[in-house]
């Protein structure tokens, strides 16, 4: 069984993950009005991803013997300046987010449940690869800052990232 603690902690990451699905899901919106279709599409599938997460924990809490039950959602921020505030955003929000896996993993530890420390793993590395990808397409902004064409080209590579993700999701 799992600690009750960390089964409420695991169940406010469910939500976390979810709010980050319907987040990159209501910026990919934005990208398509505003005719970046690579950014939509990199985006539309990050949000996949993000469902991923949220129903891993889903299993992983009722195979622990536990009941995930779904919180409430907030509603994502639907407005953006500009392509490079967007993704500017989704690094906040990753940041954020592994501060969040950090905090369960501590509780983890505090409960000594081994099993959700070595099941919580998978999400460290999952952070340090997605903090890693955002920072690089914000690095792509810096460098094109300014070159005639250079969003163009920067949705054109994010419309490359997305078919590779496509390819090989987790
Ligand atoms: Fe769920 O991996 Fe990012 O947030």
């Amino acid at each position: 069984m799992l600690p009750e603690r960390l089964e409420k902690a695991i169940i406010d990451q469910i939500k976390a993950e979810e709010e980050s699905s319907r987040l990159y899901l209501s910026m990919a919106s934005w990208c398509e009005v505003n005719g970046f279709a690579g950014a939509a599409q990199f985006l539309f599938e990050h949000a996949t991803e993000e469902r991923m997460h949220a129903l891993k924990l889903l299993s992983y809490v009722n195979d622990r013997g536990g009941h995930a039950n779904l919180l409430a959602l907030e509603e994502p921020r639907a407005e953006f300046d500009s392509l490079h505030q967007v993704f500017e955003q989704v690094l906040e929000h990753e940041i954020l987010v592994t501060s969040l896996i950090n905090m369960l993993v501590e509780i983890a530890m505090e409960e000594k449940d081994f099993t959700t420390l070595n099941f919580l793993q998978w999400f460290v590395t999952e952070q340090i690869e997605e903090e890693s990808l955002a920072r690089s397409i914000i690095d792509k902004f810096n460098l094109a800052a300014g070159e005639k064409g250079g969003l163009f080209h920067i949705d054109k590579e994010l419309a490359a990232m997305a078919a590779a993700e496509a390819a090989s999701p987790e």
